[in-house]
């Protein structure tokens, strides 16, 4: 790495972030501010490539199936220490550069009081959907009080990771509202499909709502200690641009002003922001605009494509093309290992057309990967100069 000159410096954090904030922080083995994850989404290229996995906690792994042993889903995300614990496997078996919190989209629903279960092998079930306007009226709102065990969880993580960056996440409105609206997962997502164009009323306030509480669950873990967030809108690319644009992307955009003084493109110093969504190559600079400070980028397009079409449609801000995360097809984890490392090796060959590249999968890890497989993805970009300054 070259000497530091001011233009490296990292802005200073919002005061709107607690001191002790590892943003905020200038204890050495506390601070993740000058970590490669933070460092790609402020548009640098660390020597170090940040890679994550989407999902890396979970099913793959044979000491999270050990500790979850007969408690359920959702129950495990209450307990602050099993949080912990299953948030930190990954990061020691695998030598990640961040953690994503142990949760789920589904938990502010059920912290709000929404009848919902994960019920193994299927997803997210509803007691009972929500469809009309009197179900979502009847909808209860978050008490933030009730936010206090996930503070705790945070905390508590962020204590043992050190400078490693810790992920908050939520839902976006359009992934949460499919399933409240159809009551359990779906392919087609035709419930909200067609409910935002039969009764856009209904939509617009069902939208606002998951708006709300997706907003407090990510305010609570950045305020808790999270580095970082990513609003998962996994199923958006099952709409058009145009409903994407009316229908969605101002709700969004909602869950993301919940934050607007500790995080996002506006406010530097402050946690970056992801926005990730499957099947949404084509609008893109729409999912930038919601408030985005990084785009994830699935195995649809190469990344240097995303970057091509986030240059050409610059937002009323002025941003062109932005970091991007992604873009290892998960389907190739199971590949023989040399046709995996080809399409790694492409990946970030494509990444470097990106003002910064955080390395992950184009979706979730599939809970039947080989673990051993996604240690030696690390091990292959940690190994891999970036397009300035050495592999070291
Ligand atoms: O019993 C189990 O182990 C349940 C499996 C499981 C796990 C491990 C579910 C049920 N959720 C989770 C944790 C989880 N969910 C995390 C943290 C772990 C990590 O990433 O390492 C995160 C970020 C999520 C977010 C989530 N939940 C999303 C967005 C991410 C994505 O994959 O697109 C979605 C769509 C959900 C809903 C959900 N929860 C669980 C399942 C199986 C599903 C998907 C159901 C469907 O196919 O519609």
């Amino acid at each position: 790495m070259g000497p530091m000159s001011a233009a490296n410096l990292p802005p200073e954090a919002p005061s709107a972030l607690p001191e002790d904030h590892p943003l905020r922080t200038r204890e050495a083995g506390r601070s993740t501010v000058d970590s490669p994850l933070l460092r790609a989404l402020r548009g640098q290229r660390p020597s170090r490539r940040p890679v994550w996995f989407m999902r890396q906690a979970g099913r793959s792994l044979p000491e999270y199936r050990r500790v979850r042993e007969g408690i359920g889903m959702l129950e495990s995300c209450l307990r602050p220490d099993l949080v912990t614990e299953i948030t930190l496997q990954p990061v020691r078996r695998h030598d990640v550069d961040a953690a994503i919190f142990f949760s789920d989209i589904v938990v502010p629903l059920r912290l709000a009081g929404v009848d919902v279960e994960i019920q193994p092998g299927v997803g997210p079930v509803l007691g009972a959907p929500v469809c009309t306007a009197a179900d979502v009226a009847a909808l209860p709102e978050l008490e933030d009080g009730a936010l206090d065990v996930i503070r705790e969880a945070v905390a508590a993580t962020v204590a043992e990771l050190g400078t490693t960056p810790l992920i908050g996440f939520a839902g976006a409105p359009f992934t949460l509202a499919a399933y409240m609206v159809e009551g359990r997962p779906s392919r087609d997502h035709f419930g909200p499909r067609r409910l935002m164009h039969a009764d856009p009323a209904t939509w617009a306030a069902l939208a606002g709502w998951a708006a709300r509480v997706s907003g407090q669950f990510l305010r609570a873990q950045i305020e808790a200690g999270a580095s970082a967030a990513q609003l998962f809108d996994s199923w958006a690319g099952s709409l058009s641009a145009a409903d994407y644009l009316e229908h969605v992307q101002p709700h969004s955009a909602a869950t993301f002003a919940h934050v607007a003084d500790l995080a996002g493109p506006a406010v530097p110093g402050g946690a970056p922001l992801l926005h990730f969504g499957t099947g949404t190559g084509e609008f893109l600079p729409l999912m930038r605009d919601a408030g985005a400070d990084a785009v994830g980028v699935d195995h649809r397009i190469t990344l240097a494509e995303a970057v091509r079409r986030l240059a050409a449609a610059p937002g009323e801000d002025g941003r062109g093309a932005v970091p991007v995360q992604g873009n290892i097809d998960p389907a190739l984890l199971g590949a023989p290992w040399e046709v995996l490392e080809a399409h790694v090796r492409e990946v970030l060959a494509s990444g470097d057309a990106a003002p910064g590249h955080v390395v992950n999968l184009a979706h979730g890890v599939p809970p039947q990967t080989d673990p051993d497989v996604l240690t030696r993805v690390v091990e292959l970009v940690h190994s891999v100069p970036t397009r300035e300054g050495g592999a070291a």
